[in-house]
């Protein structure tokens, strides 16, 4: 993996780059679509590519683990060939999903036992197993393993799994470093910031990780419902410790205005189920705020999904019709809303980037930041 700082925004510390991996290259800051179990729920992979302009995926080790299962995955070649996407893919470790979606879980030195949320089945992840198990979905880019801090979260706890994350860490890179990619392309490994809402931790870990020298970084233990204000504090303190010249990626943010908020801060890498669970839902995001599209008054509304989206979704269908498709539970209306969700988010990134390479993203992104807060 390789990554080209093009430019830093003279205003703010918001950056624009290139990532290249081994399924080319993806332009930053990024969006990346959530696609838990092999599958963007809802929308083809071509659509992906074409309607809403991705440019890397997300699988979840958790899942992928549970069902279909690793041999299923090895004997198709990797999760690429599986799902047929020829473009980047990361997977998360599960040290997110282990704690939020599992039944009843442990955590030891040794790893998480937990059991699987599908037939209650026994399993333990370590550090290497997950390192394992990543090396077999082959992802182009893997993350390391380890604790995401409930909020609130108390400092005697905050500490000590912080530092467990950290020896976790260890463990993954060791394991990472001496095995091979299966698939005959490259992998890398990003480690993760832990320390909840606590400074003096959130730096602790950042130098700790920084110290790893990985290819790319991530910040985790962040939108678990906390205030806004005190995740854009975590994050400026870390991003000011983190390489400069390699990613950054802030896991499971977030809103429009969490989006731009932290690119301001530095953030290149963003993921987050917001975009496509909320549309199945029926809840839009646009340019102008955000629509909740079972309400009545779009009933008889038959103008244009959104007149200022990208997608095509937004000017072939009214609202009045997407109203109906989601009240009626009709699978059509899911995935009509998670295209336009998507293609907005990607619109979104992609707009800043360019107003980034323009040396215009500070201003723009304060008027933005007003609109999207607006409810329609
Ligand atoms: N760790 C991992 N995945 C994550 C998180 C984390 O802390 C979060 C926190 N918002 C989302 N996904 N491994």
């Amino acid at each position: 993996m390789d990554f080209k700082l093009e430019k830093k925004d003279i205003n703010s510390k918001a950056r624009a780059g290139t990532i290249t991996t081994a399924h080319g290259e993806i332009k930053t800051p990024i969006f990346m679509p959530v696609g838990t179990a092999g599958t963007v729920k809802g929308v083809h992979q071509h659509e992906i590519k074409d309607d809403i302009k991705a440019q890397i995926i997300l699988g979840n080790t958790y899942h992928l683990y549970l069902r279909p299962k690793l041999d299923i995955l090895k004997s198709a070649g990797g999760l690429h060939k599986f799902i047929n996407w020829d473009k980047p893919i990361l997977t998360d470790s599960g040290g997110y999903q282990v704690y939020s979606l599992s039944g009843r879980r442990k955590i030891k030195e040794e790893g998480a036992t937990f059991s699987s949320h599908i037939d209650g089945s026994k399993h333990l992840f370590t550090p290497e197993y997950v390192m394992d198990i990543q090396r077999t979905i082959g992802a182009d880019i893997i993350m390391a393993f380890d604790e995401c801090t409930p909020y609130p979260c108390d400092y005697k706890y905050a500490k000590n799994s912080m530092h467990m994350t950290h020896r976790w860490l260890k463990r993954c890179c060791e394991r990472f470093d001496s095995t091979e990619p299966l698939y005959g392309y490259d992998q890398t490994l990003f480690p993760i910031v832990q320390g909840s809402t606590y400074k003096d931790l959130r730096k602790q870990s950042a130098e700790k990780i920084a110290s790893f020298e990985r290819e790319g970084n991530a910040i985790g233990g962040l939108s678990v419902g906390e205030p806004d204000d005190e995740m854009y504090e975590m994050c400026e303190v870390v991003t000011n410790i983190l390489p400069e010249d390699k990613p950054r990626y802030l896991m499971g943010v977030g809103t429009p205005i969490n989006l731009l908020e932290n690119i301001a801060l530095g953030i290149d890498m963003f993921d987050c189920v917001m975009p496509t669970r909320n549309a199945r839902n029926g809840m839009l995001f646009t340019s102008q705020g955000t629509i909740n599209i079972k309400n009545k008054k779009w009933e008889n509304d038959l103008s244009p999904i959104d007149p200022d989206g990208t997608s095509y979704v937004d000017s072939f269908y009214s609202k009045a019709y997407l109203r109906h498709l989601i009240i009626s539970k009709e699978i059509l209306g899911a995935q009509i809303a998670t295209i336009h969700n998507l293609a907005f988010y990607l619109w979104l990134v992609t707009e800043a980037r360019e107003q980034i390479l323009a040396g215009t993203f500070y201003d723009w992104k304060a008027k933005m930041v007003k609109q999207l807060g607006q409810k329609l």
